[in-house]
Formats: C-alpha cells, sequence, structure tokens
C-alpha cells in the first residue's frame, strides 16, 4: 500500500467576487458546520485547517456584489488569487494535500496556479478533473455575463485575451490537453468554441448518461496515471443534480445523481492520483437547512477514503510527488 499524504490542510477562500449572486463567501463556515474537519478525523487522517482567506478591504465598498464595479470585484478576485497561489504553494510544498474551500468558482485561478508552481518545481505534470454544469472557460471576450468565476480555466490555460493585468508571478499555466470538464451541461457558444479548439476533454451529461461514470473516469485516470501526473479536482457544487444540491447560485438541471457522485469520489480516492482538490460554489444562503453542505462533506469523505464496506480506512493510496 502506498503512504497516505501526510496530512490533509484545508484552506478557506471566503469569497463570491467572482459571482454575480451573493452567498458563496459563507462556503468554507458552511462546510466545517456540516463536519468535514470530523469527516476526515473519522478517517484517521491528519488535518490542519488554515482558515480563510477574504478580501482585505471590505469597507471598499459598502455595495453589494451584483452591483459593485467589475474593476472592484476583478482587483478581489486576483488578489485572493494571488494570496491562495502563495499559500496552496506552501502547504504542498511540505508534502500535504491542499483541500481548498471556496468561494466562488474564480478561487481556482489560485489554487490551480499554486499545484501548476509546485510541480513545476516537481517536474510532475499537472492534470486537472474540473466537475462542473459549466466549462468555465470564457475570457473577457466572449464572457456574455463578465463574471470571473466563469473564467478560470481560460486564464489557466493561457488564453491570449488576458491581457497582463490579470497576471503576476503567482499565476500558474496548465496545458489544456490536460483538463477534463466533467458533467458539463452549460456552456456558451464562444467557449464551447474554444474548448474545442484547444482539445480540452468535455465529459458532458450526454456523454455521462450514455457511457456511464465507470468509463469517462477510468479514461481519465488512466491518463493522469500514464503521465505520472498530479491530478487536481475542482469540484462546483452546481455539477450535482440542483434537486439533491440547490445551495447553489447558477443550478442547472439534469446534473450528477447521488451515486454517480460517490462513484466519481470513490473511483478517484482507489486511484491514487489526486493531488489538490477544491470545493466551490457552495451557496450557504440558498441551500436547504445545510443539505448541499452535507453532501459535499460526504462526497468529500469519500473521496479521502470512506467507503459502503469498509469500517477500518483501509490501507491510502494517496502519492506524494517524492515517490512518484
Ligand atoms: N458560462 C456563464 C458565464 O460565463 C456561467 C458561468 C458560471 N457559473 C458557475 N461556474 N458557477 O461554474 O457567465
Ligand atoms: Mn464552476
Ligand atoms: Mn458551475
Ligand atoms: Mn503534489
Amino acid at each position: 500500500p502506498l503512504p497516505r499524504p501526510r496530512r490533509i490542510d484545508i484552506l478557506g477562500i471566503a469569497t463570491a467576487s467572482g459571482a454575480s449572486v451573493r452567498g458563496c463567501g459563507m462556503g468554507p463556515e458552511a462546510l466545517r458546520v456540516a463536519g468535514l474537519v470530523e469527516a476526515l478525523i473519522e478517517l484517521d487522517h491528519a488535518i490542519a485547517d488554515h482558515g480563510d482567506l477574504r478580501r482585505q478591504h471590505p469597507e471598499m465598498s459598502t455595495n453589494p456584489a451584483s452591483t459593485r464595479l467589475p474593476e472592484e470585484r476583478k482587483a478581489d478576485v486576483l488578489d485572493l488569487a494571488a494570496r491562495a497561489s502563495d499559500a496552496g504553494l506552501d502547504i504542498l510544498s511540505e508534502g500535504n494535500f491542499p483541500v481548498f474551500l471556496g468561494g466562488d468558482h474564480s478561487i481556482a485561478i489560485g489554487t490551480v496556479s499554486a499545484v501548476a508552481r509546485h510541480c513545476a518545481t516537481q517536474n510532475t505534470p499537472v492534470h486537472v478533473l474540473w466537475i462542473d454544469a459549466h466549462a468555465d472557460y470564457n475570457t473577457p471576450e466572449t464572457s456574455p455575463s463578465g463574471n470571473l468565476h466563469g473564467m478560470p480555466l481560460a486564464l489557466l490555460c493561457g488564453e491570449p485575451e488576458f491581457d497582463e493585468s490579470y497576471k503576476g508571478p503567482w499565476l500558474g499555466r496548465i496545458d489544456p490537453r490536460n483538463v477534463t470538464i466533467f458533467g458539463a451541461r452549460s456552456i456558451d457558444r464562444e467557449e464551447r468554441r474554444l474548448v474545442q479548439a484547444r482539445g480540452v476533454e468535455v465529459i458532458d451529461m450526454r456523454k455521462l448518461d450514455q457511457m456511464g461514470v465507470v468509463a469517462t473516469m477510468q479514461k481519465v485516470i488512466d491518463k493522469a496515471k500514464a503521465d505520472g501526473a498530479h491530478l487536481h479536482v475542482s469540484f462546483d457544487v452546481d455539477s450535482i443534480d440542483p434537486a439533491i444540491a440547490p445551495g447553489g447560485g447558477t443550478l442547472v438541471p439534469g446534473g450528477l445523481t447521488y451515486r454517480e457522485a460517490h462513484l466519481v469520489m470513490e473511483m478517484l480516492h482507489d486511484s491514487g492520483v489526486v493531488g489538490s482538490l477544491d470545493v466551490v460554489e457552495l451557496n450557504p444562503f440558498l441551500d436547504h437547512g445545510g443539505k448541499s453542505a452535507t453532501l459535499m462533506v460526504d462526497l468529500v469523505a469519500s473521496l479521502f477514503g470512506r467507503s459502503i464496506m469498509g469500517e477500518e480506512p483501509g490501507p491510502m493510496e494517496f502519492v506524494t510527488d517524492s515517490e512518484r
């Protein structure tokens, strides 16, 4: 059996600046209230909770997020991305497994940057599994909304329409051909053109209906293994069907079922290739009595080894980069 991660390090990024709907800034706390840390301790993991990053000057604006100036929201998103990137890099450098709690999906600009920077020092390729109803591959030119949570993958993949104002030494780069979008059912027209042109793998709901979780996930896992990659999982709550996960600001019908989502996490656990995780877009204000938060915690537990038949946590199969 391969070693378990030295420690799971939790870092919240409590923001909704990349979204137009307010409330997902409360996501990290809701995940803690739903028992995230306890669930991981129950599985015998060592945990460190680093608390939350949040905007430095909340007094900058008293406007609601929906009417805040776009430039101010952008400045927030990029400031948090820079800080998440540095903090995530520290966690990874120490050999620990970062679990980033959003926050809207723009936080992945920072979290995936951390992974890319870390893996560059290890000569390890980065693969990204983006579990989401959306593709999040818009650019400032193609975005219908201007919301940065619809753009993180495009920025990380180096789309040329992002000017220097989006960049800093903290920004990492990933290869679009190593990105898989899983569970998609709402992609904008220009966005679809881009993902196709760049060779991003899209396992949309239609494909999932036809091929199922096992065949589609096995491909993602085999590809990461063959490449000796670090697999980063970016898990958007709106990938799950809104009937069982109502706590999101941009819900789309026809999402993953309870068992499909768990099977994804169980397969990822057994694969041993996952090295980092985002849990994003949970909006506790829109959730129904903590239902979505609880589901997300249970799914994270499955990723970290909870299984139906396993009383004991069993041998963990996560690998640190040095053992790869
Ligand atoms: N594609 C739309 C846009 O760019 C909606 C994207 C947003 N929502 C998310 N991301 N929750 O996954 O505005
Ligand atoms: Mn998303
Ligand atoms: Mn989404
Ligand atoms: Mn690593």
